[in-house]
């Protein structure tokens, strides 16, 4: 495998400021204000990201290992030999090495991911570790219809790895094309392994989004920073606030930034203004019961061959075939 295959770019391949530009004001002028959660991820976002894993609260990252730890082997039977391993998203390197060690003779590991700072590192990372293993990193957005690379020889399945929970980022009709989409990627025998967060007590949930050192404000927030930064926007990060809540009814943490003043911000042209008060969403996070779960899969064609949980029976592993 060769790194030469991305020249060292910037850390986010970005839309044109342009773009940017006009998805923010679009959802500025909303009656119901909303932002893309994808703008959390700029350097220092990803930064506060694996910081948020680290919180006592945040449970989902450890109990997600925790079910690694025990599972994994078996996980890795039920999916057999020579598999090429597709992950949405760069590789998390305990839960990617976790999954990897048990596989047996697997054909290639094909990270995708649109960062491709990370990307790099996590190709470095895996080949330090696997260094027999096959890399075939792709550069590229996962919610896109993706040209996989041509494995070095043929897989007896391919399996789409997308651990962490992400898939409850998706919107529920957003998370069923995205598994349609995987099921086209993985073909006729492939499988689909993700992760996704169980519902439970919501004391528990609303802590994890809420931790009691504030990374998960800072995170939020950030993305007003980020906006300030690459649009020269006027955002004043001390009058708004971070507000994360469980809606029992849609089953999902919904964080919103609430302005606490009534305030104008300039964005390229357009004023803004903000109530006292005033809420814009800018992240949902979906929580499943197995049969949810089950039911999602289904919509896009899938079925839960198995599912596997964690000790605490707080996070679940799903593996989805047609
Ligand atoms: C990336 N994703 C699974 C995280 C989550 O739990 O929804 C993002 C996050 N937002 C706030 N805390 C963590």
């Amino acid at each position: 495998m060769s790194l030469q295959a991305f020249e060292p770019r910037d850390d986010d391949r970005r839309p044109p400021a342009s773009d940017l530009l006009e998805i923010v004001q679009r959802g500025l002028r909303a009656k119901l204000k909303q932002l893309p959660s994808w703008l959390f991820y700029d350097e220092r976002g990803s930064q506060l990201f694996e910081q948020i894993c680290e919180q006592p609260e945040y449970y989902l990252t450890r109990a997600e290992i925790a079910l690694l730890d025990v599972h994994a082997a078996e996980i890795a039977d039920v999916l057999g030999p020579d598999v090429r391993l597709v992950e949405y998203g760069s590789g998390n390197a305990i839960k990617t090495r976790l999954l990897l060690e048990h596989l047996s003779s697997p054909v290639s590991y094909v990270p995708v991911e649109i960062a491709s700072a990370s990307l790099k590192a996590s190709v470095e990372r895996m080949a330090e570790q696997f260094p027999r293993l096959p890399m075939q990193p792709l550069y590229a957005d996962f919610t896109r219809p993706l040209r996989l690379p041509i494995p070095p020889r043929a897989p007896r399945r391919t399996i789409v790895y997308f651990p962490g929970s992400t898939i409850g980022n998706f919107e529920q009709r957003e998370a069923i094309q995205l598994l349609r989409k995987m099921r086209d990627e993985m073909g006729m025998a492939g499988g689909i392994l993700v992760g996704a967060d169980l519902k439970k007590d919501v004391a528990t949930i609303e802590a994890a989004y809420n931790d009691r050192a504030g990374v998960t404000a800072e995170f939020t927030l950030n993305m007003l920073t980020r906006i300030n930064r690459e649009l020269g926007c006027n955002f004043n990060l001390a009058a708004f606030r971070h507000r994360s809540h469980y809606n029992p009814l849609a089953g999902r943490i919904e964080t919103h930034i609430i302005s606490l003043c009534e305030q104008k911000v300039r964005v390229g042209r357009m004023q803004a203004s903000f109530a006292e008060g005033e809420a814009m969403l800018v992240e949902y996070s979906c929580k499943y019961s197995p049969a949810d779960f089950a039911g999602m899969a289904a919509k896009a064609g899938l079925e839960v061959a198995q599912v596997w949980f964690d000790p605490e029976v707080l996070f679940s592993v799903q593996y989805l075939v047609r």
